[in-house]
């Protein structure tokens, strides 16, 4: 880490001399190249991937220094944002949250642990057993949740692909008192496929590399990858560079152990992730196959399953019947209309009977994961009776994603982070202008943004929005074909300027009939419509959820509870739907807490260290909306300060403050005001007229001129920009 005086660039963008965009991006390289890869614009944070290990960058040393520093004085830091979260939750008793966002790849889930990492070494001063159980609780839920839930993608040897919002918990005097942690639907079609390149999720790489030769018999594994259709579609890759599955599997097993699961419940979910790799490999033919597993009473054009290991290890490994399991695999019930609606078994053909497989696969492997973040849930929750203190929410989303062939997944992701951009809009370049006309604060002309609330209206406006137009299509019954929901979005959105297809863009030959565009905030993105209605129908047969409703085993049973089947439901609630209500309670959370931001940026493709791609940069730089916010930071004020730090910090440079104002009979605003005048005569800083609690927790605050730029403001611009 640089000394300050040495530092290069400009550490904060509120400082250039001039906007733009080359400038902003030759800023950050110059930073970047010099190892300084935090930048300020304000108070927000832009941080650019080194892609290695920073040395010293993260140790403990740094965080002593940031604890008992004002952040200000030192170099910007990921530390800084969570100092100053921490300190605002701990000093005023005030909720927070932490928002990070950047593409995939940007550096957002090593941000979160960053963050996670400095509170908990700020936060736990006691030698309490008790706060530091929960404080190692906290810190070891990451290693389990992104085994489970994080994969290699083109983009990211490490990709969560889920959403995480977590809520770090404090007692009244600021240790941690527990925690609470929300996923957002987990991608769950990688379970049975990934593209070329990538891989499923690492924890069956895990399981199969890092597992005892007894453990792998009992549970009918071959320790090669290779070996699992799931595992193996064309042009997989089995390994990460630098990352040892077998070394992870027994560092997540404790990891485990220390979130507070028992053996037996790691051992148990351990079985299952077993029993979804069988399932990939059990074989599923046409009627009537010779070595296929006899039905009695079947229908006899239903296709027929693979007698063999992998079939008999999925079941038993399941607990549940055999025959059941091959039945429920095959064989869909319905009513008999012609015998007064009584129940009657469906031959599956091929296709159906393979889908139903892959769809049990997937189930099982999505609510096993929904029940690891329930158990880790129930072990890092506060305890009962102790009252709630203030909260810090840490928001780690899955980045903004354009694949080679994007499906509902990717528009679910890419909805998501419309949202987040739409919050960071609204509470940062939006409500910054308006507390500027609240206070009547005299400032430049407003800042021109684009606005991405065009975007997040076509996807999730109701009745009219993507979403429900969507699932309009999904109360159909029977087969729905992907043509009648393309007509429906063409006759929706044909004249919309941010969806784009082949009907209102005819001479556009890179858009099949099925694919329609949509012009993201961040980039444009070509969905495949084909499997959009299946995947958001999101049912599950209810001959499969009998079938491992029935099992002998509890945590199979406590996954697919009795209940109505989804199918019979009237208006049941569709993935994207199920997606778009928690988005809005989300955001609803997100607004009542005070929001500090991370806004990550990807410097090069080819996650590679030491190279700095200024042409991808911009176009994040400019996507973000950073230019905009360094605008309305500079067409406002730069810099801010409570009064009492202000006159504390420069009392000495007026006759009338120092030693003490209050002696010399002057109120705290007065002390401000002489002591700008003494120092800076001309400069234009003007006073917040009335406290409105928005910036400064309810303190009277100036709009004056920082330390930092106090002592320099002749080198900088921001006296004249203020
Ligand atoms: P993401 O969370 O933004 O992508 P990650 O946080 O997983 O991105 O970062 C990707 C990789 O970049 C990590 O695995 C590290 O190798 C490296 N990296 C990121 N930040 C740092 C850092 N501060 N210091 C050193 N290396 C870093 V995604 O989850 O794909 O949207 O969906
Ligand atoms: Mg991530």
């Amino acid at each position: 880490m640089s000394v300050e005086l040495n530092e290069p660039g400009l550490r904060d963008f509120g400082l250039m001399a001039e906007v733009s965009e080359k400038l902003f991006v030759e800023n950050l390289e110059t930073r970047f190249k010099a190892n300084e890869i935090y930048t300020f614009i304000g108070h927000v944070v832009v941080a650019v991937n080194p892609y290695r290990s920073m040395g010293d960058l993260y140790s403990d040393r740094v965080i002593d220094q940031y604890r008992s520093n004002s952040s200000y004085n030192l170099p910007p830091h990921i530390y800084s944002i969570a100092d100053s979260a921490y300190r605002n939750m701990r000093d005023r008793g005030e909720d927070q949250c932490i928002l990070i966002s950047g593409e995939s790849g940007a550096g957002k889930t090593e941000a979160s642990k960053l963050i996670m990492r400095y509170i908990a070494a700020t936060s736990v001063r006691s030698d309490s057993e008790r706060i530091k159980t929960i404080r190692d609780q906290l810190l070891n839920a990451n290693p389990v949740l992104e085994a489970f839930g994080n994969a290699k993608t083109s983009r990211n040897n490490n990709s969560s692909r889920f959403g995480k919002y977590m809520d770090l918990e404090f007692d009244f005097r600021g240790s941690p008192a527990g925690g609470v942690i929300t996923q957002y639907l987990l991608e769950k079609s990688r379970v049975i496929h990934h593209a070329p390149g990538e891989r499923n999720f690492h924890k069956f790489y895990q399981l199969l590399r890092g597992s005892t030769p007894e453990r792998l018999d009992q549970l009918g594994l071959a320790n090669n990858p290779e070996q699992y259709k799931y595992l193996g579609a064309y042009g997989s890759v089995y390994s990460i560079d630098g990352v040892n599955d077998r070394l992870e599997h027994v560092a997540v097993r404790d990891a485990m152990q220390t979130v507070g699961f028992t053996a037996e419940q790691i051992d148990a979910i351990d079985q299952l992730v077993a029993a979804v790799l069988h399932l990939g490999n059990v074989e599923i033919r046409g009627p009537g196959w010779p070595q296929g597993i006899a039905l009695p009473g079947a229908d006899p054009s239903a296709a027929t399953v693979v007698d063999g290991h992998h079939f008999d290890m999925a079941a038993r490994l399941l607990g549940v019947d055999r025959t059941a399991l091959a039945f429920s695999l095959t064989h869909r019930t319905v009513k008999d209309s012609s015998r007064a609606g009584a129940d009657m078994r469906v031959g599956l053909n091929l296709k159906a009977a393979v889908n139903s497989r892959d769809a049990l696969a997937k189930a099982i492997y999505d609510r096993l994961f929904s029940h690891v973040v329930h158990t880790i849930n129930g072990n890092i929750r506060r305890d009962v009776g102790e009252p709630r203190g203030s909260v810090i929410g840490v928001l780690d989303i899955y980045g903004f994603e354009v694949l080679q062939t994007n499906s509902f997944e990717q528009f679910c992701i890419n909805y998501c982070n419309e949202k987040l951009q739409q919050l960071f809009i609204e509470r940062t370049l939006r409500e910054e202008q308006l507390e500027y006309e609240r206070e009547g604060v005299q400032w430049n002309s407003p800042v021109d943004f684009f606005d991405n609330a065009i975007i997040c209206k076509l996807i999730e406006e109701r009745k009219h929005g993507i979403i429900d137009l969507l699932d309009d299509e999904c109360l159909l019954p029977g087969e729905v074909t992907t043509g009648t929901l393309m007509a429906k979005l063409n006759m929706a959105f044909g004249e919309h300027p941010h969806f784009v297809t082949r009907a209102n863009h005819r001479s556009d030959k890179t858009l099949g009939p099925c694919d329609f565009r949509l012009k993201h905030y961040a980039g444009d993105v070509q969905y495949e419509a084909e499997l959009f209605v299946e995947k958001n129908r999101d049912t599950l047969f209810r001959d499969l959820q009998h079938c491992m409703n029935s099992s002998t085993l509890e945590i199979v049973r406590q996954l697919f509870p009795e209940g109505p089947a989804t199918v019979d439901l009237k208006r049941p609630l569709s993935a994207s739907s199920s997606f778009r209500k928690s988005m809005d309670e989300l955001m609803n959370n997100l607004l009542s807490k005070h929001p500090h931001y991370v806004r990550c940026i990807k410097p090069n493709g080819q996650q590679q260290p030491h190279m700095f791609d200024a042409e991808l940069v911009s176009h994040q730089v400019r996507y973000l909306g950073l230019l905009e916010n360094v605008r309305v930071r500079r067409a406002g004020f730069c810099f801010r300060q409570t009064f009492e730090t202000f006159v504390e910090r420069y009392k000495m440079l007026a006759p009338t403050t120092w030693p003490c104002y209050k002696k010399k009979g002057l109120t705290l605003e007065q002390a401000v005001h002489d002591i700008m005048q003494a120092a800076f005569p001309e400069s234009g800083v003007q006073l917040r007229r009335e406290s409105s609690g928005s910036t400064s927790g309810g303190a009277p605050a100036a709009n004056a001129l920082n330390s930092a730029a106090a002592d320099t403001a002749a080198e900088t611009s921001a006296a004249e920009t203020s």
